[in-house]
């Protein structure tokens, strides 16, 4: 096959939710010839499979959402702070008829296999439905938090009852009334499917391994007034937010914890209490997520609000989140969690003391018995940044299979490529801020950077595109050393892939911070692609920078 012919695309995305949809639009835009496969039936990707009850984002919906179109920030009306699961798939699904998007993407289709053509610089990608499809550039929009990640624990499939995973939620109602449900799971899924489902079904039980920080949401509705005010400030607030460390708006504190009066903290505690968002306590000292003692002043104050909302203190002890910083664990959101658990018809159980032997037809059986339950729902979260990656067989130079690469853990240059794997760009990937910082905005800024790099490469004539191998380890060693200066290490969380046995013990999010993040991308490519190998057609090592610069 010639690789210029018209058989042979511009590029292959995977996946339709945030990213995939907005890679559509930039590369089509700049004239690509692409194709997008989704394996579901539609528009959404995360929030086509997590619609189980109380699903919302926790970032307003300001942040979260497209900033590419003024036209569209005007006239979609956010009914909520924060948007439910299904306003969020009403805004995908709108996104994607507004801009013509659909008609690139295959739903219903897997991507399989992706094996990269050495002699022609192409890719071969290969999907469920049995048919090839030829690209110069692969690019996997396959979220950092796709793939869900079932409990090990014996006996699950002996479950009578109705059971289901939070990330891949079915598309039909499921009926709670007078059942007996179990959650087994207490991360961001987890504590609102908690809170969607108490008082709503006969008896819930939650099985709790590790308690978490649970922070306000203060979800309200939003009004004409709400919304105008934030449209005649919104260009100026995205901007902000572009070069800020988590990607909204508000600029990360300088003063420590610690050089404050204990009144003082508290002042500042209490207003992030009362008018938090999900990064409200990060947002207080600059020193909480990279200094125990100050971290601890904030720990200690959500673990007295605990002891204040829980009626049982032997129930308020098991809900304190101990052993691990505030932060390391994403905080999770919630108005009513704590005071859930003063309810006659919910029991927690703390796995730490007494932990799950096996499920039986009949329920769960932990070292103290069973517990009989109609529906099981399991909010265990995910093969978080790499596994949905990893489940494509994706081979690169000499046959070499991405998973047999990061065997060791996932390495990238600034989480957009994979040395070894020619012209596959990685979106919100390993080794980038990703989910550290506003998600949508990071695709944005991902999508941006890889279209002006194909923009750029098509100019040239460059057919090719790697990482250096050096400047991968480079950056690689530099994501562990800005880790190194936080508390993130200290706890065992789905950022080091502890959740997945077997999987390496590897901190794989860039904690420099989105603004940083952004200029080094830039920079990178205004040098003329500093620590990338480029190739022209007949001359397999050409140095196309020369022509850039
Ligand atoms: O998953 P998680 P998630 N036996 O990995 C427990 C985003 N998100 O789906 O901590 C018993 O956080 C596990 O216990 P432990 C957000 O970024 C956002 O809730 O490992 N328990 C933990 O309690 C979030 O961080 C939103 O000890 C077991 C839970 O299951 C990310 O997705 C909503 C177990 C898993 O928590 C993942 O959140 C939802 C076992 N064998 C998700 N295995 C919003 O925007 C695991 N657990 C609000």
């Amino acid at each position: 096959m010639n690789p210029h012919s018209n058989d042979v695309l511009d590029a292959v995305v995977v996946g339709a939710g945030f990213a995939g949809l907005y890679a559509i639009k930039r590369l089509t835009d700049a004239g690509f010839r692409i194709q997008a496969f989704e394996s579901g039936d539609g528009i959404g990707g995360t929030w086509y499979w997590n619609r189980y009850p109380g699903a919302r984002v926790d970032l307003e919906c300001w942040d979260y959402s497209y900033s590419f179109s003024p036209e569209l920030q005007d006239e979609w009306d956010w009914p909520e702070r924060y948007p439910t699961s299904a306003e969020l798939m009403r805004y995908l699904n709108h996104v994607a008829d507004r801009f013509d998007l659909r008609r690139h993407v295959r739903f219903n289709t897997k991507v399989e296999a992706a094996e990269f053509d050495e002699q022609r610089n192409i890719w071969r990608v290969t999907t469920s439905d049995g048919k090839v499809t030829h690209a110069r550039f692969f690019v996997p929009a396959t979220g950092v938090l796709s793939v869900p990640k079932p409990p090990e624990i014996p006996g699950i499939g002996t479950f009578a009852g109705e059971s289901h995973h939070t990330g891949r939620w079915p598309h039909h109602e499921v009926n709670f009334e007078g059942k007996r449900v179990g959650v087994i799971g207490t991360g961001s899924s987890g504590i609102q499917v908690i809170q969607a489902l108490a008082g709503e079904c006969r008896h819930l039980t939650v099985f709790q391994r590790t308690a978490v920080y649970v922070v306000p949401a203060k979800n309200h509705p939003l009004t004409p007034e709400m919304r105008a005010r934030v449209r005649a400030i919104y260009a100026e607030r995205r901007a902000v937010s572009r070069l800020t460390r988590f990607g909204i708006a508000v600029p990360f504190p300088v003063e420590s914890a610690l050089d404050a009066t204990p009144q003082e903290r508290l002042k500042k505690y209490e207003n992030a209490w009362e008018n938090s968002q999900l990064l409200g306590f990060r947002m207080c000292y600059g020193d909480i997520l990279s200094n125990e003692a100050a971290n601890e002043t904030v720990a200690e104050f959500i673990r007295g609000k605990i002891g204040e909302t829980v009626k049982d203190p032997q129930v308020a002890a098991k809900l304190m989140p101990r052993g691990f910083p505030f932060g390391t664990k994403r905080p999770c959101l919630g108005d009513t969690y704590y005071g859930v658990y003063n309810r006659a018809d919910v029991t927690l159980v703390d796995l730490k003391q007494t932990p799950i032997d096996r499920v039986v037809p009949e329920g769960i059986v932990t070292n103290q018995g069973l517990h009989e339950l109609d529906v099981l729902i399991y909010a265990t979260g995910y093969d978080a940044l790499t596994g949905a990656l990893t489940r494509i067989d994706v081979r690169g130079i000499d046959g070499r299979t991405l998973t047999d690469k990061w065997s060791g853990g996932a390495k990238t240059y600034l989480g957009l490529m994979t040395s070894g794997f020619p012209n596959l760009f990685t979106v919100t990937g390993p080794g980038s801020p990703g989910p550290l910082a506003n998600m949508s905005m990071s695709i944005e800024q991902h999508v941006d950077w890889i279209t002006r790099c194909m923009i750029d490469l098509r100019k040239l004539g460059v057919e090719r595109i790697d990482a250096d191998a050096q400047a991968e380890e480079d950056w690689m060693q530099h994501v562990q050393e800005v880790v190194a200066k936080t508390l993130y290490l200290k706890a065992n969380s789905w950022y080091v892939g502890a959740n997945v046995p077997g999987k390496p013990h590897v901190f794989l999010p860039y904690l420099g911070g989105h603004g940083t993040y952004r200029k080094k991308c830039d920079d990178v490519a205004a040098a003329g692609y500093t620590g990338f190998l480029l190739s022209r057609a007949s001359t397999r090592e050409t140095d196309a920078r020369s022509a850039m610069v």
